[in-house]
């Protein structure tokens, strides 16, 4: 074969690869163009490639230096447009990803429990009228739920149906009132602090019930005090709560730990509600933790957290707050 012929063929395969490669518009079509040009048994480089031992022996020389150029050309004209094809997937791919047309994926915070938010604002108001926060368990003996309290076993507040009992002598705790004698016995008077948490009864569930329930318990004990300083302090406390316009008001009632003892109503934006119950220390619990009732004198009260988060919300049913219904809880 004539040098000549040869390399005609070799510049005509050259051009129609190139055309091939750069009219392939997916990575399916180019490797079948890849295929037919430079695939390694039956691509038509490989039979040209055979052409070769037919030209004549002086041209050989001349004849395989081209051919190999050309193989290179064609390699190259196959990576080339390898490479814009991967560029083009790879802009589309950024284009649909940063269009900033696109609406955004809205994130949905959580946040913090209304009868949580509730007892935050609580310390905040007492802390800020001189009361630090104490805590207590609420798994607690009988000692500290009930006898300290002057509750003897004979009452009927202790009666199995009347608490949640673990084991003798051992329930969760019917009222945060315990954590008054839990302080008491650790610190000397004067004493100045709020306790808020859980606590357990029996009580069948209703708008203003549940077994579990929250309050927020008072005790400040010191020389000299009296029922009109509770009554002002808890004043400051549901005008800080509520509203300037809240009213309060006290009802003649009994607690074995509490002389006198009363119950709290607060009026504010409707009727009157009961929110706990409140009195003087009882000179037993004094003696019980070691104070002389002769030289120290206090107050106590204790409020359902559930009652004022509803109150200050409009809630008219405490069993919403329990539902875990993120559709109501997530107004708070
Ligand atoms: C007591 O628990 C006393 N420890 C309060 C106290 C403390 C009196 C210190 C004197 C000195 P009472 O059982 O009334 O009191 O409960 C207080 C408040 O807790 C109620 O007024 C009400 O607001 C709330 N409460 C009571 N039971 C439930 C319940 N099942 N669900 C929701 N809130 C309740």
């Amino acid at each position: 074969m004539a040098l000549s012929e040869f390399l005609t063929e070799l510049d005509a395969l050259a051009a129609q690869a190139k055309t091939a490669f750069d009219a392939a518009r997916d990575a399916a079509s180019l490797e079948a163009a890849r295929v037919e040009f430079l695939g390694a048994r039956s691509g038509r480089l490989k039979t040209v490639q055979k052409g070769l031992g037919q030209v004549d022996k002086t041209d050989k020389p001349a004849a395989g230096k081209r051919f190999n150029e050309v193989k290179q050309a064609i390699e190259a004209a196959f990576e080339a447009a390898e490479q814009r094809q991967t560029s083009a997937t790879v802009a589309s791919t950024v284009a649909v990803c940063s269009d900033p047309t696109v609406p955004g994926v809205r994130m949905r915070l959580g946040r913090l429990h209304p009868i949580t938010q509730t007892i935050e604002e609580l310390k905040e108001i007492m802390g800020r009228l001189g009361f630090s926060v104490a805590e207590g368990p609420e798994v607690e003996d009988s000692w500290h739920n009930f006898e300290a309290l002057n509750i003897p076993p004979e009452h009927p507040a202790r009666d199995p149906l009347e608490n949640f009992y673990l084991a003798p002598g051992l329930l969760l705790r019917s009222q945060t009132s315990t954590v008054q004698i839990r302080v008491m016995e650790k610190t000397k008077p004067p004493v100045r602090i709020i306790s808020c948490g859980r606590v357990y009864r029996p009580d069948t569930a209703d708008a203003t019930h549940y077994p579990m329930f929250h309050q927020i318990e008072g005790l400040l004990i010191d020389r000299g005090v009296t029922m009109a300083d509770l009554k002002s302090m808890l004043r400051l406390f549901a005008r800080s709560a509520f509203a300037d316009d809240v009213h309060i008001r006290f009802r003649p009632s009994f607690f074995p730990f509490t002389e006198p003892s009363v119950e709290v109503d607060m009026s504010w934006q409707g009727g009157w509600m009961e929110m706990g119950g409140a009195g003087m220390v009882d000179p037993n619990v004094l003696r019980a933790v070691g104070y002389d009732p002769e030289e120290y004198t206090g107050f106590a009260f204790g409020l359902g957290i559930e009652r004022i988060c509803a109150r200050r919300h409009g809630i008219t049913d405490i069993r919403e707050l329990f539902k875990n219904d993120v559709r109501f809880l997530h107004q708070f």
